[in-house]
């Protein structure tokens, strides 16, 4: 497993709604990355279950997060792909780094601030959760955490806890680089340009799933909201919802957005919106033609021969870490 090549890692919730916010920002730089690094893509699913999900479904969101990775071009002969809770490892570092992190470091984070603050009861875990996503990048030495725009700030914790246990102990850890998308690290949602697409919005009219039936998604796109105006022109800060329409259109279709304003120059919203549609339907009919093509037998071997793959590297650092801080190992 390990080469002279840098080390991807990254990783996705089984938390049931995969968007084309997280392919686009996300899933697809991951592709790109796998020929030129080693690269490992993990189903997070302890941290999905920061926030309640349903016993009886987990397990299903589990296969098709990685059904949706397969689809998205993850090879499994190229890349590492696991499931976070196979490798106890995660949650043990993650107790370690607890006792490095800060109470200040966590309430400077700006998702737990949206997400959680201000519910009335909020796990523990939700607010622990960067120091668990700082031991999942930690522990495989990694260069690189390919993520949208949102996880940069979870990225930043991570090289901190990093830094600061190789100055107070002991050089153990490399220090992560977070890379994010030129165009597509922050899709927005559709009836709301002002906010990200998201699966917790509030209503699925927000985003586009990679799940949709996509004569639904089409219509989703018909019903997206305009900027005031006429004009098709990239302007995030004047037009965010067209924009955002614009960069969502260029990136699946690789016509670059220069290319598109001069298509719709005098053109109508109407009539942008109608070519976007086709865009989106026709990329899930095939999307989704190649995520039906996994059966749940093949995905569940990807993942045992992931960890098994994995499982070495995971161990051999907890083991440098334990050391540092002066714990025996009398028993391995
Ligand atoms: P959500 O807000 O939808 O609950 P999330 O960021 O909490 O999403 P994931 O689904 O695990 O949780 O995100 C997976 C990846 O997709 C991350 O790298 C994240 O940065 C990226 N991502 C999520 N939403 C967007 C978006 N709207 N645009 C671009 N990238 C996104
Ligand atoms: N917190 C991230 C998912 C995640 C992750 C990671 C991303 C967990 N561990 C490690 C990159 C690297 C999210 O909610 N999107």
């Amino acid at each position: 497993m390990i080469t002279n090549k840098p080390t991807v890692f990254s990783g996705i919730q089984p938390s049931g709604i995969l968007h084309v916010g997280n392919y686009l920002g996300a899933l697809t730089q991951w592709v790109d990355l796998q020929d030129q690094s080693d690269c490992i893509f993990c189903v997070v699913d302890y941290h999905a279950i920061t926030v309640r999900q349903e016993p009886a479904k987990l397990g299903r969101q589990i296969l098709d997060t990685v059904k949706i990775y397969l689809a998205s071009g993850i090879n499994p002969a190229k890349s590492v792909i696991f499931q976070q809770s196979d490798i106890s490892a995660h949650t043990e570092l993650a107790w370690i780094l607890n006792c490095i992190a800060r109470i200040a470091d966590l309430n400077k984070m700006t998702q737990f601030k949206e997400k959680g603050a201000s519910k009335e009861s909020v796990s523990v875990g939700l607010y622990d959760y960067p120091v668990l996503m700082a031991a999942d990048i930690l522990l495989y030495q990694t260069d690189i955490v390919p993520v949208g725009e949102d996880q940069v700030q979870h990225v930043e914790l991570a090289r901190t806890l990093a830094q600061r246990f190789n100055r107070d102990y002991g050089q153990v850890f490399k220090i992560p680089q977070a890379v994010i998308k030129k165009q597509g690290a922050r899709i927005m949602g559709l009836d709301d340009p002002a906010k990200k697409m998201s699966k917790s919005a509030s209503s699925p009219n927000n985003y586009i799933a990679l799940t949709d039936a996509p004569e639904a998604a089409a219509k989703k796109i018909m019903r997206a909201v305009t900027d005031s105006g006429s004009e098709i022109i990239y302007e995030p800060k004047k037009k965010p919802a067209i924009s955002n329409l614009l960069v969502t259109f260029s990136l699946l279709n690789g016509i670059n957005i220069h290319e598109l304003e001069t298509r719709y120059r005098n053109k109508g919203y109407g009539e942008f919106k109608k070519d976007l549609a086709q865009e989106v339907k026709a990329f899930l009919i095939e999307f989704q033609l190649k995520y039906n093509s996994f059966s749940d037998d093949e995905v569940k071997r990807i993942l045992q021969d992931g960890a098994a793959k994995i499982l070495p590297v995971a161990e051999q650092t907890l083991k440098k870490v334990k050391n540092k801080l002066g714990i025996l190992i009398l028993s391995s």
